[in-house]
């Protein structure tokens, strides 16, 4: 028998390492939470420090006005819904004239270093890592602009895929709320412990106002509203005047179809300033999605290419614990 005394490994550092962070982050009741009810609220002195909170509305009221050639005023009375919400009208049954969503502005990242910033969030990091893992990719990230509406959006779970869901997260939705959340503000309804069935409501059950189970999720401006994917969630109508804002991140396990495609999106300069973190959340470790053999072989360079570096970075491999759910 040797005379050193070893330590027993873990049989997944990947959860060590998850936890480790969460614990450093102030973050082991809100993790406790997920579990439990399928979502937690962040409040702003942890999720949004150093008036990150006040760039990212900045930010998006920003591009508002850059897509729609006005800034919107987020005391208005009015309705908000100057292109887009009329492409959900269908998806979303809302009814004319009237949007549940307000208006959704999509692919957000490439609009402002501040959504870069919002996406390296070491507490949204934390928590999304929890339920993804570290191999984790960026999904989509967008902005609800919601003005007084009438239309509840109907209740659903982000997770895409047949019944029974997985009964692990395949999705995080970490949603930055820049204006007040509650019934009146139109704010995300919530059905707790839903993230245990594994499965999607059907027929009443997706109706927010008529599902008992269904309660408005409370937070101030500045929250992260961090969610499992399986959770059942839509919205309440805007009761309030003036503009509901926030920034829907959604972080996913990298086999998952993503509604954004970065992958060749991403420009030099964006990954030069970031982590090997950052490229793989930009989905650079992917290697499928070729549409020519010439594209299937540069795909796979680059893939491993920023792998590797993710490998060094960590200095743990994710590929060298295919079983684990924090890899
Ligand atoms: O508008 C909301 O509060 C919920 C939006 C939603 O369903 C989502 O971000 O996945
Ligand atoms: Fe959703």
């Amino acid at each position: 028998m040797s005379d050193t005394t070893t330590l027993p490994t873990s049989p997944d550092p990947f959860l060590d390492k998850a936890w480790g962070e969460i614990g450093r982050l102030g973050l082991t009741a809100h993790v406790a939470e997920i579990e439990a009810q399928g979502l937690t609220v962040i409040p702003p002195e942890l999720a949004c420090p150093d008036g990150l909170a006040d760039r990212l509305l900045a930010a998006c009221l920003d591009a508002a006005e850059r897509r729609n050639a006005e800034r919107p005023d987020i005391e208005m009375a009015a309705r908000y819904a100057p292109q887009s919400s009329d492409r959900f009208k269908k998806v979303l049954g809302s009814g004319d004239g009237d949007s549940p969503i307000g208006d959704l502005m999509q692919s957000m990242l490439f609009e402002d270093p501040a959504f870069e910033e919002a996406l390296m969030n070491p507490v949204l990091l934390g928590v999304a890592t929890y339920l993804c893992g570290y191999s984790a990719i960026m999904y989509t990230m967008g902005c609800f602009l919601k003005g007084p509406n009438n239309t509840t959006l109907p209740l659903h779970a982000d997770t895409p895929g047949p019944t029974p869901l997985p009964g692990y997260a395949s999705e995080c939705n970490a949603t930055y709320v820049l204006t007040d959340f509650d019934r009146n503000n139109g704010g995300t309804a919530f059905v707790p412990g839903s993230h245990k069935w594994c499965r999607k409501p059907s027929g009443n059950e997706t109706q927010v106002i008529d599902n008992p189970n269904a309660v408005a999720v409370e937070a101030k401006a500045g929250s992260l509203v961090c969610w499992h994917g399986n959770t059942w969630h839509g919205a309440f109508n805007r009761i309030a005047t003036g503009i509901r804002v926030s920034i829907p991140c959604v972080i996913a396990r990298p086999h998952l179809r993503t509604q954004e495609h970065l992958i060749d999106k991403v420009d030099q300069a964006m990954l030069d300033r970031n982590s090997s973190r950052f490229a793989v959340l930009m989905q650079q470790g992917i290697a499928l999605g070729w549409s020519t053999q010439t594209e299937a072989i540069s795909g796979a360079e680059r893939a491993t290419k920023f792998q590797a570096a993710y490998v060094e970075e960590l200095g743990l491999d994710p590929a060298k614990y295919p079983n684990s759910l924090f890899a």
